[in-house]
């Protein structure tokens, strides 16, 4: 549980641990300047409590009570409330290597500061109103981020892209509350609030935008989790072939013998910006050797749970009874077709092909000429996108949390319009309408508890 003290100064080590450039140690709190004073010797001989609101000092860190020096740094201080945490912040710029750094730290926590718990400068940035709970969130989104388009995503989360939209829905879902009231406040008398025809519209709109938001989630989630894209085939079609050119590296052996891949291969790339684990697995045939069995088995699994099939076929063989095994495994399945070898003399049947795929047009590539592979990529980034999304769109929902949120706020809205409709009591409506603006406040953090605060902030890493 991390306890959040206002009084506290906390301090950690900011940087990943080990040999780098720099490594800062950064301190938070109201005592964060005095306590550099003491252990921080500027070259200038001018103490920082007396310094510019954000400046930079170039000096020494010694132990006060031996008074050897630690290292040589640059300090900055970053005066309250024009920092990230809203308070008082110094950020000691040490020499990269761990002892330096460490040392440091110990000093400044025996002068005074304590230990910051994980995630705690940006929970205090939080707490003291700065940044919401989903700009917060963001930041790890953007620590984490596996691609630019994740990146995009968090960051629009991080400038309030997201909480601007659901404050904007909150703010209409308010205003009716108060109309609400005001009717059942009223009902003896006749003052016409609220105009059901206004409320009406204003319900829609409320569910129109919520609507929007949620759609956004598929494709949020693919980018912060990514797409598992499995390529699958019988033995020797050159699916090994093909995750190395996509890979751009020899990762998986290629041979021309039937069953060199014995197990699922899973890597990640970026494609295009779209995050992708792409997986090799061994070529599915039936067979009795218990070895292959269990390769066979891995692969099926891989595949069911596919988000993508890449289903290779071979252009010098005709179509067997494995690859029509394959053709069946892979029915109900989102997929590319993918027929490879097209530098060597045709022997597959084509039209038996599109009459067992129908709707799939066969891509057909040469992994060995690096022939259509452009044609694939942008193959296997449309799939990922179909769907009526937008690349690019300004606010896309990522987070399984504000998900689940908002999905409550829908149904809340829902049962909002019915009863306005049905003409029930206002009281009603008002309960559920109450629900929705409930829901959507938890998103961006207002009136949340504790332990749902102590379960985000716990993701972060110490020093963030
Ligand atoms: N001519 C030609 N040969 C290819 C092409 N792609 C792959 N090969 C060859 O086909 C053979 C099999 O390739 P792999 O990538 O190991 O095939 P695989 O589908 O992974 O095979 P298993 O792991 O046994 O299931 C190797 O000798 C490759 O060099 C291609 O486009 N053209
Ligand atoms: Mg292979």
């Amino acid at each position: 549980m991390i306890k959040i003290n206002a009084v506290d100064t906390i301090a950690a080590i900011s940087t990943p641990v080990g040999e780098g450039g720099i490594g800062i140690v950064r301190l938070s709190g109201p005592l964060s300047i005095a306590i550099a004073d003491k252990i921080f010797y500027p070259a200038s001989g001018k103490k920082l409590s007396g310094s510019a609101p954000f400046t930079t000092h170039y000096g020494k860190i010694r132990d006060p009570k031996t008074q050897e020096i630690i290292d040589e740094v640059i300090v900055t201080v970053m005066r309250c409330p024009k920092s990230y945490t809203r308070e008082d912040v110094v950020e000691i710029n040490c020499h990269g290597g761990l002892q330096p750094i460490k040392r440091t730290l110990e000093l400044v926590l025996q002068n005074g500061a304590c230990v910051a718990a994980p995630g705690e400068f940006t929970k205090r940035a939080f707490l003291n109103g700065r940044i919401d709970l989903t700009q917060a969130e963001a930041v790890l989104d953007l620590i984490r981020s596996k691609t630019e388009e994740s990146l995009k995503v968090a960051i629009t989360q991080l400038e309030g892209g997201l909480s601007g939209r659901i404050n904007a829905i909150r703010e209409e879902a308010l205003n009716m509350a108060s109309e609400l009231e005001a009717a059942i406040d009223f009902s003896e008398e006749d003052t016409g609030v609220p105009d059901k025809a206004k409320l009406s519209e204003s319900i829609d709109r409320t569910i129109t935008g919520l609507e929007k938001l949620i759609g956004t989630y598929d494709k949020g989630s693919i980018l912060r989790e990514g797409v598992l894209a499995v390529i699958c085939g019988k033995p020797n079609v050159g699916k090994s072939s093909l995750m190395n050119l996509l890979l751009k590296r020899d990762r998986v052996i290629v041979s021309s013998i039937p069953g060199t891949t014995r197990d699922a291969i899973e890597e990640m790339i970026a494609l295009r910006g779209i995050p992708m684990r792409l997986v090799d697995t061994a070529g599915i045939i039936t067979t009795k050797d218990p070895l292959e069995k269990e390769g066979m088995a891995r692969s099926g699994k891989y595949l069911a749970a596919a988000d993508i099939a890449i289903l290779v076929l071979d252009h010098s063989m005709k179509i067997d009874d494995a690859d029509r095994n394959i053709i069946k495994m892979c029915a109900g399945k989102k997929k590319i077709v993918v027929i490879n070898k097209t530098d060597l003399a045709k022997k597959i049947d084509t039209k038996e092909i599109l009459g067992s795929l129908s709707g799939y047009k066969p891509i057909e590539i040469s992994v060995e000429k690096r022939k259509n592979i452009d044609l694939l990529e942008r193959e296997m980034v449309d799939a990922v996108w179909s769907g009526g999304f937008t690349q690019g769109e300004s606010a896309i929902l990522s987070n399984a949390r504000h998900k689940e949120l908002l999905d409550k706020a829908l149904m809340s809205m829902l049962s909002v319009k019915k009863a306005i409709k049905a003409d029930e009591p206002y009281e009603i409506a008002a309960i559920d309408l109450k629900e929705a603006i409930m829901a959507l406040g938890l998103v961006t953090g207002k009136d949340i508890s504790d332990d749902i605060l102590d379960r985000i902030f716990e993701r972060f890493c110490i020093g963030k």
